[in-house]
């Protein structure tokens, strides 16, 4: 098994891409599509579709390679029985989870709107976490999946950048996950949060992982390959 090194910041990625799992987050389309909860909340969904396209050479590359590829999706219960009511309640809005929205009722496993965009869509053998919070650890089993395919390293891409990617990357990096999130492959809402909340990873000498973006990995990979040829 070989090393591999991706240029980053605040310096070189190194991973083994047996152990690493590419760790697709909330690709859902409440979030990305028009006519979705995300865009019906007045958001510019054009800031998080700029990175589908970079997510599918990516995750074509992770597949074609044969290396471990996982989803996660937030969402809740029907019975919305794992929902935190103060998360229910937050912002007052008129329309919030659990209610019928433009793709199904918002945020619940099973409606169209919680699904994976097609673009993306998880292949067989692609484990999908579903998650009630907003990091990908908190109440799902994707520590003990990683243990048991015995993952190390994880490349993060997905939405949001701020919210459902950092909080992920910090409960990561506590469980001892080394982290490379391509700038390319998350996207905020907000063009500012975009900048920090990936200023946030890399600051301190890399405090919650590094950054990078999609053609450096994908560099790396196809080097890698030409050269086991
Ligand atoms: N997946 C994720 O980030 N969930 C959010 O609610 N993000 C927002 O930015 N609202």
């Amino acid at each position: 098994m070989k090393i591999l090194s991706v240029p980053a910041e605040p310096y070189p990625y190194e991973f083994i891409p047996e152990h690493t799992a590419l760790l697709i987050i909330d690709m859902q389309r409440d979030f990305l599509e028009p006519g979705g909860f995300g865009e019906m909340l007045g958001n510019d969904v054009s800031q998080l579709r700029r990175t589908i396209e970079p997510n599918k050479r990516l995750l074509a590359a992770w597949r074609e390679a044969g290396l471990t590829v996982l989803h996660t999706r937030e969402g809740h219960r029907p019975d919305l029985s794992d929902l935190p009511p103060a998360k229910k309640v937050r912002g007052h809005g008129k329309t919030t989870i659990g209610d019928a929205g433009p793709m199904g009722r918002i945020l619940i496993r099973g409606e169209a709107g919680h699904d994976i965009i097609p673009e993306l869509y998880p292949q067989p053998g692609e484990a999908v976490i579903d998650k009630p919070g907003k990091g990908a650890f908190f109440a799902t089993d994707l520590q003990a999946i990683l243990q048991n395919l015995g993952i190390r390293s994880l490349v993060v891409t997905g939405v949001t950048t701020e919210v459902c990617v950092n909080t992920t990357v910090r409960e990561a990096n506590d469980r001892g996950y080394e982290c490379l999130v391509p700038s390319d492959c998350v996207g905020s809402y907000f063009p500012e949060f975009q900048e920090m909340g990936l200023k946030m990873i890399k600051a301190q000498s890399g405090i919650f992982g590094w950054v990078s973006d999609s053609g450096k990995i994908l560099a790396a990979l196809s080097a890698a390959s030409a050269q086991a040829a």
